[in-house]
């Protein structure tokens, strides 16, 4: 099972992730995506989920129109680990 991140990888997770803030009152990174529309929205979503399927590591996502939130925690660890950090990354480059 993935391993929970240590303090010294959590100290450089603000420089790595830009946008992504610590969740309150969880173990978990979030950020709130912002596109021009819904077409642009739904379009990061649909590249998002072939890579978390890929992963095998699913966001906890919801979507309203043109944005897009996402928490991001591993639950079979009970928190943040790697692989959130990795997917953080890809919805940053595919993002834009
Ligand atoms: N996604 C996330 N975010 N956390 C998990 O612990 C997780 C997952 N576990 N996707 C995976 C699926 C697990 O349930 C399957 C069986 O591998």
């Amino acid at each position: 099972m993935a391993q929970l991140l240590t303090d010294a990888e959590r100290a450089t997770l603000a420089e790595d992730l830009p946008g992504w803030t610590p969740t309150e009152g969880r173990d978990a990174l979030q950020k709130r995506f912002v596109f021009r529309d819904f077409n642009e929205a739904f379009g990061f979503m649909s590249r998002v989920a072939l890579v978390a399927e890929k992963m095998d590591h699913h966001p906890e996502w919801s979507n309203v129109y043109r944005t897009v939130d996402v928490v991001l925690a591993t639950h079979d660890a009970g928190g943040l680990t790697k692989l959130d950090v990795d997917l953080a990354k890809a919805m940053n480059r595919i993002a834009g």
